[in-house]
């Protein structure tokens, strides 16, 4: 009968660790809610991300099921800024299991480039009214974190179409009561003027957001939204 093997000066060698795939993070992310947006490949060492990153993954809400998740978390207590505190517990947490560096899209200036690394993840694309929209999620995409990963992780073929070029009404460029969001930009104040009258806005998010098809089949709770939408109009 064979004995366990053991290498040259008689030692057993250590257990084969795994390779990191996109699967097991999503398998981490999922009793959190929250799943992986997409990712891609660095160049090498780039600047602005953590020496050694091979693979960011963007992490953002889970649908359904977010709201009521993130409200059953000890974050939730009253405090200021529960769902940062939230986000930084777990994915910072979950970072730290796998080895990788947890980043976050709040807690600036300055702020890491969230909305340039949606751009370059293969799921995302700055359409009609420069919101970002996401495959799935559509314009009601958004992140709680990001993953930067040592491993060169094996990524989905990038989608290089994006959901607008087949959708024929684009709704979001006429959808904003006072069309502060329109394809010739966000006018800010104009937007905070229309939110101090309250209003759908703010009991269910904006309205160009949710007038896009995709965010329509993606399941964010309308309370969800006007959390945010109270963060942005205090
Ligand atoms: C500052 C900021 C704002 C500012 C100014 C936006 C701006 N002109 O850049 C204000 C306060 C206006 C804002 C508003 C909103 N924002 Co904002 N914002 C940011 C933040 C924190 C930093 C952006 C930045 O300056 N980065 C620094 C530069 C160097 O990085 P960058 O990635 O290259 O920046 C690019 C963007 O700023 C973009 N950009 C330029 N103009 C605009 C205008 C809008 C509306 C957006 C979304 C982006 C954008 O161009 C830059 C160069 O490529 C990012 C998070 C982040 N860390 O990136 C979120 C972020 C861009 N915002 C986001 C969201 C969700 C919102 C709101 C919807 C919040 C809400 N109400 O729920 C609103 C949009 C308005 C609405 N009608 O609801 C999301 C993106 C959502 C999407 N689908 O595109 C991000 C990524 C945050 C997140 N956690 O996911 N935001
Ligand atoms: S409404 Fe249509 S055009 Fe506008 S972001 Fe959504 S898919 Fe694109
Ligand atoms: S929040 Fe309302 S007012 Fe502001 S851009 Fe969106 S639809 Fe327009």
């Amino acid at each position: 009968m064979a004995g366990r093997q053991t290498d040259e000066a008689g030692m057993e060698p250590a257990a084969a660790v795994p390779p990191l795939t996109l699967g097991a993070v999503a398998d981490r992310l999922m009793p959190h809610q929250l799943e992986v947006l997409g990712g891609f490949h660095t160049k090498g060492d780039e600047p602005g991300l953590p020496p050694g990153t091979a693979t960011l993954l963007l992490i953002g809400p889970r649908e359904p099921g977010f709201w009521q998740h993130l409200q059953a978390q000890p974050e939730w207590d009253g405090a200021p800024e529960p769902m940062d505190r939230w986000s930084r517990r777990v994915i910072g947490r979950l970072a730290c299991d796998l080895g990788a560096k947890a980043l976050f899209p709040f807690g600036g200036p300055p702020w890491h480039p969230f909305y340039s690394w949606a751009l370059r993840s293969g799921a995302v694309w700055e359409r009609p009214v420069r919101l970002l929209v996401h495959s799935w999620q559509g314009l009601m995409v958004s992140f709680r974190g990001a993953l930067a990963v040592t491993q060169h992780l094996s990524l989905p073929e990038p989608d290089t179409a994006g959901p607008c070029a087949t959708c024929p009404d684009k709704p979001c460029l006429t959808a904003c009561p006072v069309s502060a969001l329109t394809g010739a930009g966000y006018d800010v104040p104009a937007c905070q003027t229309h939110l101090d009258q309250g209003g759908a806005c703010m009991t269910g998010g904006c309205l160009v957001r949710r007038a896009c098809p995709r965010s329509q089949t993606y399941a964010r709770m309308p309370e969800h939204s006007a959390y945010h939408m109270r963060q942005f109009h205090r």
